[in-house]
Protein backbone atom coordinates (compact mmCIF):
# COMPACT_ATOMS: atom_id res chain seq x y z
CA UNK A 1 0.00 0.00 0.00
CA UNK A 2 1.63 3.29 -1.29
CA UNK A 3 1.88 5.64 1.84
CA UNK A 4 -0.83 8.20 0.77
CA UNK A 5 -0.82 11.71 1.93
CA UNK A 6 -2.56 12.68 4.94
CA UNK A 7 -3.94 16.31 3.85
CA UNK A 8 -7.22 15.88 2.63
CA UNK A 9 -7.46 18.19 -0.22
CA UNK A 10 -9.82 20.97 -0.94
CA UNK A 11 -13.37 19.03 -2.85
CA UNK A 12 -12.91 21.47 -5.96
CA UNK A 13 -16.04 23.46 -7.03
CA UNK A 14 -18.83 21.43 -5.76
CA UNK A 15 -19.85 22.49 -2.17
CA UNK A 16 -20.11 19.26 0.38
CA UNK A 17 -18.13 17.14 -2.02
CA UNK A 18 -14.88 15.12 -0.14
CA UNK A 19 -11.75 14.39 -1.65
CA UNK A 20 -9.60 12.19 -0.45
CA UNK A 21 -5.95 12.52 0.02
CA UNK A 22 -3.70 11.83 -2.97
CA UNK A 23 -2.33 7.98 -3.26
CA UNK A 24 -5.56 6.82 -1.03
CA UNK A 25 -6.03 3.27 -2.82
CA UNK A 26 -9.07 2.36 -4.29
CA UNK A 27 -9.74 -1.41 -5.28
CA UNK A 28 -12.59 -4.06 -5.20
CA UNK A 29 -12.61 -7.52 -3.57
CA UNK A 30 -12.92 -11.34 -3.66
CA UNK A 31 -12.51 -14.26 -2.43
CA UNK A 32 -11.10 -17.91 -4.06
CA UNK A 33 -14.02 -20.25 -2.96
CA UNK A 34 -16.77 -17.50 -3.65
CA UNK A 35 -15.74 -16.71 -7.29
CA UNK A 36 -13.58 -19.41 -8.67
CA UNK A 37 -15.31 -22.49 -9.69
CA UNK A 38 -13.53 -25.02 -11.38
CA UNK A 39 -13.48 -27.03 -8.09
CA UNK A 40 -11.96 -30.45 -9.20
CA UNK A 41 -9.50 -29.33 -12.00
CA UNK A 42 -6.29 -29.17 -12.17
CA UNK A 43 -5.91 -31.32 -9.53
CA UNK A 44 -7.80 -28.92 -6.83
CA UNK A 45 -8.74 -31.11 -4.12
CA UNK A 46 -11.47 -30.36 -1.74
CA UNK A 47 -11.94 -27.98 0.71
CA UNK A 48 -14.23 -27.64 4.03
CA UNK A 49 -16.38 -25.48 2.40
CA UNK A 50 -16.73 -28.10 -0.70
CA UNK A 51 -17.23 -30.53 2.08
CA UNK A 52 -19.92 -28.80 4.04
CA UNK A 53 -21.46 -27.15 0.79
CA UNK A 54 -22.26 -30.66 -0.60
CA UNK A 55 -23.99 -31.79 2.64
CA UNK A 56 -27.47 -31.47 2.26
CA UNK A 57 -29.22 -29.00 4.57
CA UNK A 58 -25.89 -26.31 4.96
CA UNK A 59 -25.95 -24.21 2.29
CA UNK A 60 -29.00 -22.35 1.62
CA UNK A 61 -30.60 -24.60 -1.58
CA UNK A 62 -28.17 -26.65 -2.04
CA UNK A 63 -25.68 -24.16 -3.55
CA UNK A 64 -22.24 -25.21 -3.86
CA UNK A 65 -19.05 -23.16 -5.14
CA UNK A 66 -18.47 -26.18 -7.57
CA UNK A 67 -19.02 -23.22 -11.07
CA UNK A 68 -19.35 -20.43 -8.91
CA UNK A 69 -18.43 -17.46 -11.31
CA UNK A 70 -16.46 -19.09 -13.24
CA UNK A 71 -13.51 -16.73 -12.59
CA UNK A 72 -10.94 -19.75 -12.89
CA UNK A 73 -12.14 -19.52 -16.64
CA UNK A 74 -13.46 -16.25 -17.27
CA UNK A 75 -10.39 -14.00 -15.45
CA UNK A 76 -9.05 -12.16 -18.05
CA UNK A 77 -13.18 -11.22 -18.62
CA UNK A 78 -12.56 -10.14 -14.63
CA UNK A 79 -9.62 -8.11 -14.55
CA UNK A 80 -10.78 -6.32 -17.16
CA UNK A 81 -14.27 -5.56 -15.85
CA UNK A 82 -11.62 -3.83 -12.78
CA UNK A 83 -9.83 -1.90 -15.44
CA UNK A 84 -12.83 -0.64 -16.98
CA UNK A 85 -13.67 0.45 -12.87
CA UNK A 86 -10.78 2.16 -13.19
CA UNK A 87 -9.72 0.40 -9.77
CA UNK A 88 -5.83 0.47 -8.51
CA UNK A 89 -6.11 -2.34 -6.57
CA UNK A 90 -7.47 -5.94 -6.66
CA UNK A 91 -7.97 -8.11 -3.32
CA UNK A 92 -8.28 -11.37 -3.73
CA UNK A 93 -7.36 -15.09 -1.74
CA UNK A 94 -5.39 -17.90 -3.04
CA UNK A 95 -7.02 -21.40 -2.54
CA UNK A 96 -4.70 -23.51 -0.53
CA UNK A 97 -6.05 -26.62 -2.07
CA UNK A 98 -5.71 -25.71 -5.36
CA UNK A 99 -2.11 -24.69 -4.33
CA UNK A 100 -1.02 -27.13 -1.77
CA UNK A 101 -3.95 -29.99 -2.39
CA UNK A 102 -3.50 -32.34 0.62
CA UNK A 103 -2.17 -29.14 2.87
CA UNK A 104 1.28 -30.22 3.21
CA UNK A 105 3.72 -31.40 1.29
CA UNK A 106 5.24 -29.77 -2.21
CA UNK A 107 2.65 -27.31 -4.37
CA UNK A 108 0.95 -27.67 -7.66
CA UNK A 109 2.58 -26.41 -10.26
CA UNK A 110 -0.69 -25.44 -12.28
CA UNK A 111 -2.20 -24.58 -9.63
CA UNK A 112 0.57 -21.53 -8.60
CA UNK A 113 0.17 -20.68 -12.53
CA UNK A 114 -3.57 -20.15 -12.53
CA UNK A 115 -2.37 -17.05 -9.71
CA UNK A 116 0.71 -16.42 -11.43
CA UNK A 117 -1.55 -15.35 -14.91
CA UNK A 118 -3.95 -13.40 -12.68
CA UNK A 119 -1.22 -10.97 -11.11
CA UNK A 120 0.60 -10.74 -14.51
CA UNK A 121 -2.50 -9.14 -16.16
CA UNK A 122 -3.70 -7.17 -13.29
CA UNK A 123 -0.16 -5.91 -13.62
CA UNK A 124 -0.09 -4.91 -17.00
CA UNK A 125 -3.84 -3.30 -16.54
CA UNK A 126 -1.94 -1.33 -13.71
CA UNK A 127 -3.64 -3.13 -11.30
CA UNK A 128 -2.19 -3.68 -7.60
CA UNK A 129 -2.68 -7.12 -6.18
CA UNK A 130 -3.22 -7.35 -3.09
CA UNK A 131 -2.87 -11.55 -1.49
CA UNK A 132 -4.97 -12.91 1.08
CA UNK A 133 -3.87 -16.21 1.85
CA UNK A 134 -6.70 -17.92 4.05
CA UNK A 135 -10.36 -17.03 3.16
CA UNK A 136 -12.10 -20.02 5.08
CA UNK A 137 -10.64 -22.73 2.21
CA UNK A 138 -8.94 -25.04 4.56
CA UNK A 139 -7.78 -28.39 2.45
CA UNK A 140 -10.40 -30.58 3.86
CA UNK A 141 -7.12 -33.44 4.58
CA UNK A 142 -6.34 -30.64 7.55
CA UNK A 143 -9.62 -30.90 8.79
CA UNK A 144 -9.43 -34.28 9.01
CA UNK A 145 -6.09 -34.50 10.64
CA UNK A 146 -8.36 -31.86 13.36
CA UNK A 147 -8.11 -28.66 11.78
CA UNK A 148 -7.66 -25.32 13.18
CA UNK A 149 -8.18 -26.95 16.58
CA UNK A 150 -5.26 -28.90 16.26
CA UNK A 151 -1.55 -26.63 16.25
CA UNK A 152 -0.12 -28.18 13.24
CA UNK A 153 -2.54 -26.60 11.43
CA UNK A 154 -0.77 -23.33 11.66
CA UNK A 155 2.55 -24.75 11.14
CA UNK A 156 0.82 -26.07 7.57
CA UNK A 157 -0.51 -22.40 7.24
CA UNK A 158 3.23 -21.23 7.83
CA UNK A 159 4.61 -24.04 5.45
CA UNK A 160 1.91 -22.81 2.68
CA UNK A 161 2.46 -18.87 3.10
CA UNK A 162 5.85 -20.02 1.84
CA UNK A 163 5.02 -21.92 -1.32
CA UNK A 164 2.70 -19.20 -2.11
CA UNK A 165 5.49 -15.99 -1.41
CA UNK A 166 8.20 -17.70 -3.26
CA UNK A 167 6.08 -18.57 -6.17
CA UNK A 168 4.60 -14.68 -6.33
CA UNK A 169 6.77 -12.83 -4.15
CA UNK A 170 8.39 -11.52 -7.14
CA UNK A 171 5.15 -9.50 -8.45
CA UNK A 172 2.83 -9.60 -5.11
CA UNK A 173 3.67 -6.66 -2.80
CA UNK A 174 0.72 -6.66 -0.65
CA UNK A 175 0.07 -9.94 1.25
CA UNK A 176 -2.87 -10.63 4.26
CA UNK A 177 -2.40 -13.55 6.15
CA UNK A 178 -6.25 -14.45 6.86
CA UNK A 179 -9.62 -12.78 6.53
CA UNK A 180 -11.81 -12.51 9.57
CA UNK A 181 -10.44 -15.26 11.52
CA UNK A 182 -13.77 -14.16 13.84
CA UNK A 183 -15.60 -16.66 11.01
CA UNK A 184 -12.97 -19.44 10.77
CA UNK A 185 -12.65 -20.42 14.62
CA UNK A 186 -16.73 -18.81 15.90
CA UNK A 187 -18.55 -19.47 13.12
CA UNK A 188 -16.44 -22.72 11.91
CA UNK A 189 -16.15 -24.58 15.39
CA UNK A 190 -19.06 -22.87 17.16
CA UNK A 191 -22.66 -22.14 16.12
CA UNK A 192 -21.49 -24.53 13.35
CA UNK A 193 -23.31 -22.14 10.51
CA UNK A 194 -19.85 -22.36 8.37
CA UNK A 195 -17.57 -25.21 7.47
CA UNK A 196 -16.77 -27.25 9.22
CA UNK A 197 -19.82 -26.84 10.95
CA UNK A 198 -18.40 -28.50 14.27
CA UNK A 199 -19.91 -26.79 17.92
CA UNK A 200 -17.99 -26.85 20.53
CA UNK A 201 -17.03 -23.62 22.27
CA UNK A 202 -13.58 -24.91 23.91
CA UNK A 203 -12.26 -25.88 19.92
CA UNK A 204 -13.65 -22.98 18.45
CA UNK A 205 -11.15 -21.04 21.17
CA UNK A 206 -8.43 -23.29 20.37
CA UNK A 207 -8.93 -22.60 16.63
CA UNK A 208 -8.80 -18.77 17.52
CA UNK A 209 -5.51 -19.41 19.03
CA UNK A 210 -4.18 -21.67 16.29
CA UNK A 211 -5.47 -18.89 13.89
CA UNK A 212 -3.85 -16.54 15.73
CA UNK A 213 -0.35 -18.54 15.83
CA UNK A 214 -1.07 -19.36 11.88
CA UNK A 215 -0.91 -15.73 11.21
CA UNK A 216 2.27 -15.08 13.28
CA UNK A 217 4.31 -17.91 12.02
CA UNK A 218 2.76 -17.19 8.43
CA UNK A 219 4.33 -13.41 8.60
CA UNK A 220 7.75 -14.53 9.68
CA UNK A 221 7.40 -16.95 7.00
CA UNK A 222 6.20 -13.86 4.47
CA UNK A 223 9.15 -11.81 5.60
CA UNK A 224 11.50 -14.63 5.51
CA UNK A 225 10.73 -15.11 1.67
CA UNK A 226 10.00 -11.61 0.59
CA UNK A 227 11.56 -8.89 -0.45
CA UNK A 228 12.29 -6.10 2.13
CA UNK A 229 9.36 -3.89 0.56
CA UNK A 230 6.79 -6.01 0.93
CA UNK A 231 3.79 -5.30 3.20
CA UNK A 232 2.09 -7.66 5.30
CA UNK A 233 -1.13 -7.64 7.52
CA UNK A 234 -4.10 -9.33 8.51
CA UNK A 235 -7.90 -8.70 7.82
CA UNK A 236 -10.44 -8.42 10.77
CA UNK A 237 -13.78 -8.84 10.49
CA UNK A 238 -13.90 -5.85 14.04
CA UNK A 239 -16.89 -5.74 15.12
CA UNK A 240 -18.26 -2.09 16.28
CA UNK A 241 -19.93 -3.53 19.90
CA UNK A 242 -22.61 -0.89 20.97
CA UNK A 243 -24.29 -1.58 24.58
CA UNK A 244 -28.23 -1.09 24.60
CA UNK A 245 -28.45 1.01 27.74
CA UNK A 246 -25.71 2.75 29.88
CA UNK A 247 -26.86 -0.03 32.86
CA UNK A 248 -23.60 -1.74 33.97
CA UNK A 249 -25.34 -5.04 32.93
CA UNK A 250 -25.21 -3.75 29.64
CA UNK A 251 -21.89 -2.02 29.49
CA UNK A 252 -20.55 -5.48 30.62
CA UNK A 253 -22.30 -7.68 27.88
CA UNK A 254 -20.77 -4.98 25.59
CA UNK A 255 -17.54 -5.78 27.04
CA UNK A 256 -17.94 -9.75 26.81
CA UNK A 257 -18.70 -9.53 23.24
CA UNK A 258 -15.90 -6.83 22.16
CA UNK A 259 -13.58 -9.73 24.17
CA UNK A 260 -13.98 -12.62 21.48
CA UNK A 261 -15.20 -10.63 18.57
CA UNK A 262 -12.10 -8.45 18.41
CA UNK A 263 -9.70 -8.34 21.53
CA UNK A 264 -9.23 -12.02 21.74
CA UNK A 265 -7.09 -11.57 17.83
CA UNK A 266 -6.07 -8.02 18.80
CA UNK A 267 -4.52 -8.71 21.90
CA UNK A 268 -1.99 -11.11 20.84
CA UNK A 269 -1.71 -9.93 17.22
CA UNK A 270 -1.41 -6.14 18.41
CA UNK A 271 0.22 -6.12 22.17
CA UNK A 272 1.28 -9.47 22.27
CA UNK A 273 -0.60 -10.85 25.18
CA UNK A 274 -4.12 -12.56 25.19
CA UNK A 275 -6.93 -9.57 27.62
CA UNK A 276 -7.25 -10.72 31.09
CA UNK A 277 -10.52 -10.28 31.03
CA UNK A 278 -11.29 -12.62 27.97
CA UNK A 279 -9.51 -15.43 29.42
CA UNK A 280 -11.41 -14.56 33.09
CA UNK A 281 -14.75 -14.43 30.91
CA UNK A 282 -13.98 -17.66 28.95
CA UNK A 283 -12.29 -20.15 31.75
CA UNK A 284 -15.39 -22.49 32.81
CA UNK A 285 -14.53 -23.58 28.61
CA UNK A 286 -11.23 -24.47 28.40
CA UNK A 287 -7.68 -23.15 30.77
CA UNK A 288 -6.38 -22.28 27.73
CA UNK A 289 -3.25 -24.58 28.03
CA UNK A 290 -2.46 -25.05 24.34
CA UNK A 291 -1.50 -21.47 24.14
CA UNK A 292 2.34 -22.25 24.95
CA UNK A 293 5.58 -20.04 26.32
CA UNK A 294 6.23 -17.88 23.61
CA UNK A 295 3.49 -18.10 21.39
CA UNK A 296 2.06 -14.61 22.31
CA UNK A 297 5.39 -13.23 21.00
CA UNK A 298 5.19 -15.07 17.90
CA UNK A 299 2.12 -14.09 17.23
CA UNK A 300 2.88 -10.24 17.49
CA UNK A 301 4.71 -9.62 14.64
CA UNK A 302 5.04 -5.77 13.16
CA UNK A 303 2.32 -5.38 10.91
CA UNK A 304 3.03 -3.00 7.65
CA UNK A 305 -1.17 -2.16 8.05
CA UNK A 306 -4.37 -3.58 9.54
CA UNK A 307 -6.94 -4.59 6.95
CA UNK A 308 -10.90 -3.77 8.98
CA UNK A 309 -14.07 -5.38 7.12
CA UNK A 310 -16.99 -3.64 8.40
CA UNK A 311 -20.33 -4.19 7.46
CA UNK A 312 -22.91 -3.20 10.10
CA UNK A 313 -22.47 -2.68 14.16
CA UNK A 314 -23.48 -5.26 16.78
CA UNK A 315 -26.01 -3.84 19.34
CA UNK A 316 -26.26 -5.87 22.76
CA UNK A 317 -27.37 -6.02 26.41
CA UNK A 318 -27.18 -8.64 29.75
CA UNK A 319 -29.63 -11.26 29.15
CA UNK A 320 -31.93 -12.79 32.01
CA UNK A 321 -30.64 -16.45 31.26
CA UNK A 322 -28.79 -18.65 28.46
CA UNK A 323 -29.69 -19.27 24.86
CA UNK A 324 -30.63 -15.55 24.27
CA UNK A 325 -27.99 -15.08 21.59
CA UNK A 326 -28.53 -14.97 17.97
CA UNK A 327 -25.70 -15.13 15.07
CA UNK A 328 -25.38 -11.45 14.44
CA UNK A 329 -26.74 -12.22 11.08
CA UNK A 330 -24.51 -15.09 9.92
CA UNK A 331 -27.02 -17.95 10.12
CA UNK A 332 -29.24 -19.39 12.58
CA UNK A 333 -27.76 -22.11 14.96
CA UNK A 334 -29.15 -23.44 18.42
CA UNK A 335 -25.34 -22.97 19.36
CA UNK A 336 -23.65 -19.50 20.01
CA UNK A 337 -20.72 -17.78 18.00
CA UNK A 338 -20.05 -16.36 21.26
CA UNK A 339 -17.86 -18.00 23.72
CA UNK A 340 -18.83 -16.81 27.24
CA UNK A 341 -21.97 -15.08 25.83
CA UNK A 342 -24.29 -16.76 26.55
CA UNK A 343 -25.54 -14.37 29.10
CA UNK A 344 -25.62 -11.74 26.43
CA UNK A 345 -28.85 -10.84 24.49
CA UNK A 346 -28.19 -9.48 20.48
CA UNK A 347 -30.78 -6.75 19.11
CA UNK A 348 -31.32 -5.89 15.71
CA UNK A 349 -30.30 -2.04 15.65
CA UNK A 350 -33.20 0.32 14.38
CA UNK A 351 -33.80 1.85 10.93
CA UNK A 352 -32.65 -0.17 7.53
CA UNK A 353 -30.99 -3.12 6.72
CA UNK A 354 -29.76 -4.91 3.52
CA UNK A 355 -31.29 -7.96 2.35
CA UNK A 356 -28.60 -9.50 5.04
CA UNK A 357 -30.86 -8.23 7.51
CA UNK A 358 -27.46 -5.91 8.76
CA UNK A 359 -28.48 -2.62 10.15
CA UNK A 360 -26.81 -0.08 7.68
CA UNK A 361 -25.19 2.66 10.10
CA UNK A 362 -22.16 4.12 8.74
CA UNK A 363 -21.58 6.03 12.39
CA UNK A 364 -20.57 2.62 13.16
CA UNK A 365 -17.68 2.84 11.13
CA UNK A 366 -16.37 6.26 11.82
CA UNK A 367 -16.47 4.90 15.33
CA UNK A 368 -14.74 1.66 14.66
CA UNK A 369 -12.13 3.09 12.84
CA UNK A 370 -11.30 6.18 15.42
CA UNK A 371 -11.53 3.64 18.28
CA UNK A 372 -8.77 1.43 16.17
CA UNK A 373 -6.60 4.80 15.77
CA UNK A 374 -6.92 5.39 19.64
CA UNK A 375 -6.22 1.56 20.48
CA UNK A 376 -3.20 0.89 18.40
CA UNK A 377 -1.62 4.28 17.17
CA UNK A 378 0.22 4.57 14.24
CA UNK A 379 -0.67 1.28 13.07
CA UNK A 380 -2.06 2.01 9.09
CA UNK A 381 -5.73 1.13 8.26
CA UNK A 382 -7.02 -0.53 5.23
CA UNK A 383 -10.66 -0.81 4.73
CA UNK A 384 -10.53 -4.20 3.27
CA UNK A 385 -14.22 -4.39 2.97
CA UNK A 386 -17.47 -2.81 2.84
CA UNK A 387 -20.31 -3.07 0.78
CA UNK A 388 -24.00 -4.20 0.73
CA UNK A 389 -26.25 -7.47 -0.57
CA UNK A 390 -29.67 -6.02 -2.21
CA UNK A 391 -32.37 -7.77 -4.30
CA UNK A 392 -30.86 -6.62 -7.39
CA UNK A 393 -32.20 -7.84 -11.17
CA UNK A 394 -32.07 -7.28 -14.43
CA UNK A 395 -34.81 -4.81 -15.93
CA UNK A 396 -36.44 -4.81 -19.19
CA UNK A 397 -33.25 -2.73 -20.37
CA UNK A 398 -30.71 -4.82 -19.38
CA UNK A 399 -29.57 -2.90 -16.10
CA UNK A 400 -29.39 -3.33 -13.16
CA UNK A 401 -31.23 -0.11 -10.94
CA UNK A 402 -29.50 -0.36 -7.41
CA UNK A 403 -29.69 3.22 -6.08
CA UNK A 404 -29.90 1.35 -2.16
CA UNK A 405 -26.07 0.56 -2.76
CA UNK A 406 -25.12 3.32 -4.09
CA UNK A 407 -26.71 5.22 -1.00
CA UNK A 408 -24.77 2.39 1.40
CA UNK A 409 -21.62 3.24 -0.29
CA UNK A 410 -21.67 6.80 -0.37
CA UNK A 411 -22.71 6.72 3.25
CA UNK A 412 -19.67 4.73 4.21
CA UNK A 413 -17.51 6.35 2.07
CA UNK A 414 -18.23 9.77 4.10
CA UNK A 415 -17.65 7.83 7.55
CA UNK A 416 -14.40 6.27 6.17
CA UNK A 417 -13.48 10.46 4.49
CA UNK A 418 -14.80 12.10 8.34
CA UNK A 419 -11.93 9.46 9.71
CA UNK A 420 -9.11 10.53 7.77
CA UNK A 421 -10.46 14.38 8.72
CA UNK A 422 -10.24 13.37 12.04
CA UNK A 423 -6.36 12.24 11.72
CA UNK A 424 -6.84 8.06 11.20
CA UNK A 425 -4.24 7.02 8.88
CA UNK A 426 -6.97 5.10 6.53
CA UNK A 427 -4.61 4.31 2.90
CA UNK A 428 -6.89 2.52 1.41
CA UNK A 429 -10.51 0.94 0.47
CA UNK A 430 -12.22 -2.44 -1.22
CA UNK A 431 -15.66 -2.63 -2.10
CA UNK A 432 -16.69 -6.11 -1.50
CA UNK A 433 -17.47 -7.55 -4.14
CA UNK A 434 -16.57 -7.23 -7.38
CA UNK A 435 -18.94 -9.71 -8.24
CA UNK A 436 -22.22 -11.20 -7.20
CA UNK A 437 -20.70 -14.57 -5.86
CA UNK A 438 -21.26 -17.79 -3.62
CA UNK A 439 -21.89 -16.35 -0.01
CA UNK A 440 -21.83 -18.94 2.18
CA UNK A 441 -24.23 -20.24 3.93
CA UNK A 442 -26.43 -18.15 2.31
CA UNK A 443 -25.54 -19.62 -1.29
CA UNK A 444 -26.14 -17.24 -4.50
CA UNK A 445 -29.56 -15.74 -2.74
CA UNK A 446 -27.51 -12.73 -1.47
CA UNK A 447 -26.05 -10.24 -4.24
CA UNK A 448 -22.98 -8.19 -2.85
CA UNK A 449 -21.26 -7.39 -6.18
CA UNK A 450 -20.76 -4.54 -7.98
CA UNK A 451 -21.51 -6.34 -11.41
CA UNK A 452 -24.18 -8.60 -11.37
CA UNK A 453 -23.43 -12.29 -12.00
CA UNK A 454 -25.86 -14.65 -14.53
CA UNK A 455 -25.26 -17.68 -12.98
CA UNK A 456 -26.81 -19.66 -15.50
CA UNK A 457 -25.15 -17.79 -18.63
CA UNK A 458 -22.07 -16.75 -16.17
CA UNK A 459 -22.62 -13.37 -18.05
CA UNK A 460 -21.69 -9.65 -16.12
CA UNK A 461 -23.48 -6.80 -15.75
CA UNK A 462 -22.05 -4.11 -14.14
CA UNK A 463 -24.80 -2.75 -11.65
CA UNK A 464 -25.16 1.48 -11.60
CA UNK A 465 -23.05 1.24 -8.56
CA UNK A 466 -20.19 0.06 -10.42
CA UNK A 467 -20.15 2.87 -12.54
CA UNK A 468 -20.98 5.46 -9.76
CA UNK A 469 -17.92 3.76 -7.56
CA UNK A 470 -16.01 4.16 -11.09
CA UNK A 471 -16.56 7.85 -11.31
CA UNK A 472 -15.70 8.25 -7.41
CA UNK A 473 -12.11 6.54 -8.04
CA UNK A 474 -11.82 8.37 -11.13
CA UNK A 475 -11.96 11.76 -9.56
CA UNK A 476 -11.10 10.65 -5.97
CA UNK A 477 -13.83 12.60 -4.88
CA UNK A 478 -17.29 11.85 -2.94
CA UNK A 479 -20.06 13.68 -4.55
CA UNK A 480 -21.68 15.68 -1.46
CA UNK A 481 -24.94 13.21 -1.71
CA UNK A 482 -25.58 10.07 -3.35
CA UNK A 483 -27.28 10.59 -6.39
CA UNK A 484 -25.35 13.97 -7.16
CA UNK A 485 -22.07 14.84 -9.29
CA UNK A 486 -18.94 15.75 -7.35
O1 LIG B 1 -18.89 -12.57 1.62
C1 LIG B 1 -18.31 -12.28 2.84
C2 LIG B 1 -16.81 -12.39 2.76
O2 LIG B 1 -16.40 -13.64 2.34
C3 LIG B 1 -16.19 -12.13 4.12
N1 LIG B 1 -16.69 -10.90 4.69
C4 LIG B 1 -18.10 -10.67 4.69
C5 LIG B 1 -18.67 -10.89 3.30
C6 LIG B 1 -20.19 -10.65 3.31
O3 LIG B 1 -20.80 -11.51 4.21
Amino acid sequence: MATASRTVEPAGTTPGARAFPPGFLWGTATAAYQIEGAADEDGRTPSIWDTFSRTPGKVRNGDTGDIACDHYHLWREDVALMAGLGVGAYRFSVSWPRVQPTGRGPASRKGLDFYSRLVDELLAKGIQPVLTLYHWDLPQDLEDAGGWPERDTAERFAEYASLVAGALGDRVKTWTTLNEPWCSAFLGYGSGVHAPGRTDQADALRAAHHLNLAHGLGVQALRAHLPTDARASVTLNLHHVRSLTDSEEDRDAARRIDGVANRVFTGPMLRGEYPADVLRDTAHLTDWSFVRDGDTGAISQPLDFLGVNYYSPTLVSAASGPGSHNADGHGASEYSPWPGGDDVAFHRPPGATTAMGWAIDPSGLYELLTRVRDDFPGLPLVITENGAAFDDYVNPEGRVHDPERISYLHGHLTAVHRAIEAGVDVRGYFLWSLLDNFEWGHGYSKRFGAVYVDYATRRRIPKESAHWYARVVRDGVLPPTPHARA
